[in-house]
């Protein structure tokens, strides 16, 4: 049995800070349509797709940082998006800039959402991994201030029943770490999408700039594979004022093969036909949770710092300042 879905790997290159929302949601209808045009049922936007990667620089001004983050999805400017989905049959993942009022007080969320064909929404997630300072780095050529702006995600990690499968959301930097898929997979998810804003220098590990690429996938075929995944990650690419990211956004198959990558900078399509079934093969030949995997035989112990241990350097060495 097969339960094909086609899905559209959407890559936008820059956006500037001066572009409105409105430029931005004319290229995501572009995309949207290119996506019907070739036989999508969802096409995947990447991480903060509205706006430029404003975590990229310091803000001081509540009400200038306040302008970065939607008050409402969909909103007036948003809207047309959702239309065009339901007019054409094709969901769609959304990352985004989340100002929220909770219990009376302003939250800023780094969030993303899945619209079903109809344009309805089925779930939110909230980035959980948020990396780089809650300070600007003077010495640094750019910034990674998310953890000054944003929140850490507060919904967990969740799959919903959606395109015929289960499907699952994260961000960027929740890529990185393996919980991330594993906790998705134990949730039933066949599928995992999600965008990033990578730049291609880590003023925080520049040894690693030159393996930036193969990091991207490393981390994303190797959670497809071992979870039994379908993988979507979709670049926010290009010189973004003045910030280099990179792209080869890509679709990752359980077996960890990338079946479709995109070759630019800019907005590009790249589609894949997936079979969902192939999660299921892979969970029942290789990855069965509950016969194979013995969680309570690993010896875990509570997570310490190395330091406690006696080992690694002590958090307040001011050279190992951690990102
Ligand atoms: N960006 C980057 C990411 O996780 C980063 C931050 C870059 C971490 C390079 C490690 C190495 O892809 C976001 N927005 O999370």
């Amino acid at each position: 049995m097969s339960r094909m879905l086609t899905v559209g790997a959407a890559q936008f290159g820059p956006v500037s800070r001066t572009e409105t929302r409105q430029d931005v949601v004319n290229r995501l209808l572009d995309l949207l349509r290119q996506g019907h045009a070739r036989g999508c049922q969802l096409v995947v936007f990447t991480e903060a797709a509205l706006t430029a990667f404003f975590p990229h620089w310091l803000i001081t001004d509540e009400a200038e940082l306040d302008g970065w983050f939607e008050r409402e999805m969909p909103s007036p400017v948003t809207q047309p998006l959702f239309d065009e989905a339901a007019r054409l049959g094709v969901g769609f993942h959304l990352g985004y800039a989340e100002l929220a009022w909770e219990g009376g007080e302003k939250r800023r969320y780094n969030s993303a959402i899945l619209v079903d064909q109809r344009g309805r929404i089925l779930g939110k997630y909230r980035k959980i991994h948020l990396p780089g300072y809650d300070s600007p780095q003077p010495e640094q050529p750019f910034q990674n201030l998310e953890k000054r702006y944003f929140a850490v995600g507060d919904l967990g990690f969740r799959a919903w029943p959606a395109f015929g499968g289960m499907v699952g959301v994260c961000i960027c930097n929740d890529r990185r770490w393996p919980e991330t898929y594993r906790a998705l997979a134990l949730q039933g998810a066949e599928m995992v999408l999600l965008g990033y804003n990578t730049p291609l220098h880590n003023p925080a590990l520049p040894s690693s700039d030159p393996l930036a690429n193969f990091h991207n996938h490393l981390c994303m075929q190797a959670g497809a594979y071992q979870n039994g995944l379908w993988v979507v990650g979709v670049a926010k690419a290009g010189l973004e004022e003045g910030v280099m990211q990179i792209g080869q956004s890509c679709i990752i198959a359980p077996s960890g093969e990338i079946v479709a990558m995109t070759a630019t900078l800019e907005d590009e399509l790249v589609t894949a036909r997936c079979d969902l079934d192939l999660a299921t093969l892979y969970r029942a030949k290789l990855w069965n949770f509950a016969r194979n995997r013995r969680i309570e035989h690993y010896g875990l112990i509570t997570e310490q710092r190395g330091e406690e241990r006696g080992k690694g350097p002590s958090p307040d060495d001011p050279a190992h300042e951690e990102s």
